[in-house]
Order: structure tokens, then sequence, then C-alpha cells
């Protein structure tokens, strides 16, 4: 089978867990429940649900328990994208090839809608106990989903890029770094921690999960950079060029095209290199890596 279909193979998968956990739309307030829907339903790569169970099932997980988190991941990745797109932030109206949720449900249920879809993440990841009460990674799993996320992790980059840029101040490199390490690599972050921690994996192994993921994360920022200059709303399935529109600095600013690539390439051999330390079968996520390298959306 080649690559292409394996992924395809493994997003379907995702899917089908990310069904078994959305919330039936019924109920007075089932508007939100649509808004909360749509949201996951309009599509995406699934990267991180990908990187949990591929860990998890790398250091010699089984059960099912790694499922309600896998599902969690991807809700608290759509909530951050729901509210990226809103007016107050950076006002996009196509995400993911569709109309934005707040274009769709209006303003107000695309912040519930996020709000919801934060809030569902944890009660769906709770439910892990139920499927494996005895597991003791379950508690520590979930105090990482909260702290990747929250204000140490995802928000906090969220927060020092969204002052940097309506402040209009030049960004130093240093805080540059900052942002991408916590808006986008803390999630990858916590997808291999998590499927480490699950999978009962000593904490060298949580620890290597967690440095493999943070380098991931950063060469995927670097490439969302070079992709919003060089990609079509076709293959992104948003409209390019807003890093240049709003006068942001970004990966590109500092280092240029070339070498912007060169270090995103770079970043992703030395993370394939590092899945060894990882241990286990980690044939699938070395691919996945060199995979990602040429990446198109
Ligand atoms: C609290 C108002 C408020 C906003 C929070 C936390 C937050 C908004 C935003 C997070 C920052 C963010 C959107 C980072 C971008 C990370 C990134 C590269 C996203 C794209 O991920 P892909 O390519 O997307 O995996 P798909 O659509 O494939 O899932």
């Amino acid at each position: 089978m080649n690559f292409e279909n394996e992924i395809r193979m493994r997003t379907d998968h995702v899917n089908a867990v990310l069904e078994d956990y959305l919330p039936q739309e019924k109920g007075l307030q089932q508007t939100i429940l649509k808004a909360m829907n749509y949201s996951i339903r309009i599509g995406g790569k699934r990267l991180r649900p990908i990187l949990m169970e591929e860990t998890y099932k790398a250091l010699g997980g089984t059960s099912e328990v790694i499922r309600p988190f896998m599902a969690a991941i991807e809700m608290i990745h759509t909530y951050s994208l729901v509210h990226d797109d809103l007016p107050a932030i950076d006002n996009d109206e196509y995400r993911r090839g569709h109309r934005t949720t707040h274009v769709v449900y209006g303003e107000a249920m695309g912040i519930l809608a996020g709000d919801a879809l934060l809030t569902y993440a944890f009660e769906t990841a709770a439910s892990a106990y139920q499927i494996c009460p005895g597991n003791q990674g379950i508690g520590r799993a979930v105090g990482i989903l909260a702290s990747k996320a929250g204000i140490y992790g995802m928000i906090g980059g969220q927060v020092v890029d969204v002052e940097s840029e309506k402040q209009d101040q030049t960004v130093t490199r240093e805080k540059l770094d900052f942002i991408y390490r916590l808006k986008t690599g803390a999630l990858m972050e916590s997808s291999m921690m998590i499927g480490a921690v699950l999978a009962g994996a000593p904490e060298e192994k949580v620890a290597a999960a967690e440095a493999i993921a943070a380098k991931l994360g950063l060469a995927f920022q670097i490439q969302d950079d070079i992709l919003d200059e060089t990609s079509t709303f076709e293959e992104l399935g948003k409209p390019i060029g807003s890093d240049r529109r709003n006068h942001k600095a970004t990966y590109i600013t500092y280092e240029g095209l070339d070498k912007s690539r060169a270090d995103a390439e770079q970043l992703l051999r030395d993370a394939t290199e590092e899945l060894d330390r990882l241990g286990g079968d980690t044939a699938f996520l070395k691919e996945l890596f060199r995979y990602l390298i040429n990446r198109r959306s």
C-alpha cells in the first residue's frame, strides 16, 4: 500500500472515532451542537490524533483507552481554529475548504462553539475512566491535555502572538520562537506525550516523545508560514497571503524562504532520527515525518 493510502486509512479511522464522541444534535441547545459538529466534520488532516495513537501503539498500548483522548485533542485543536478565525482575531471566512463556523452560525455561536468544544474535550477525555478504570496514566494524561492547551501552552503562545500583532511591535526572533513553541508545538507535544503516558511508558520515553513533538511542531509552523506564501486556496482550503496582508512577522521574515525550507526539513529529519529513542515500532511515524517534509496543505 502506498503511503497516501495509509494516511487516508488513518484519517478515516480518526473520523470514525470522532463520530463516536460527537454530541447528538438534539435539545434546546441544538444550534451549538450543530456548530460544534460542523467545525469538526468539515475536515482537517487529523494529524494530532494520528500522532497520539501511533505513539501509543509504538510504546505497546493496545486498549481502547486512547480513543476518547484522540477525540479530545482534535476537539481542542478545532476549537483553537474556530476562535482563531473570529473577527476579533484573524477574521477569516474560510477554513478547511469551507466557510468558517462564525460565518455560518454567527459570531456569538462561533465563540460558544469554541468554548463548547474545549469543555466537551475534557468531558470526553474523562470518559476514559469507564473504558479502563485501572489505567494509572489517565489522570496524568488529562493534566497534560489541560496544561499544553492552556496558559503555559497553546493559549500562552497565542496571547503573545495577538499582542505582538495588535500593538504593532517588532517581534524579536526570541519571541517568535516562544510563540511557535507554544502556539503550535504544545498540542503536538500533548498528543505524543499522552500516547506515551497511556501506554505506561517510562519517564524517559515520555520526555523523548515531548522533545520529538517539539521539533515537529516548530517544523510544522515554519511550513505553515511557507504555505501561506507559496500555496493556493485550493490546496490550503483558506486564502493564502494572510501573514503578508496583516504585516505579520513570520519565520520567513527572519530567515527567508530557502533557509526556512531548509530549517523545517532539518527539524523533521532530526525528529525522525530521534524516533529511535522511543523504541518500539515507529516505522509509520518515520514515514509520516518524511511525508510531512513535502506537505502542501
Ligand atoms: C481564546 C480568542 C481565543 C483564541 C484562541 C488558541 C487559539 C485561539 C489559537 C491557537 C493558535 C493557532 C490557530 C495555531 C495554529 C496552529 C496551526 C499550524 C494550525 C493548523 O493545523 P493543521 O494544518 O490544520 O493541522 P487542519 O485543518 O489540517 O486540522
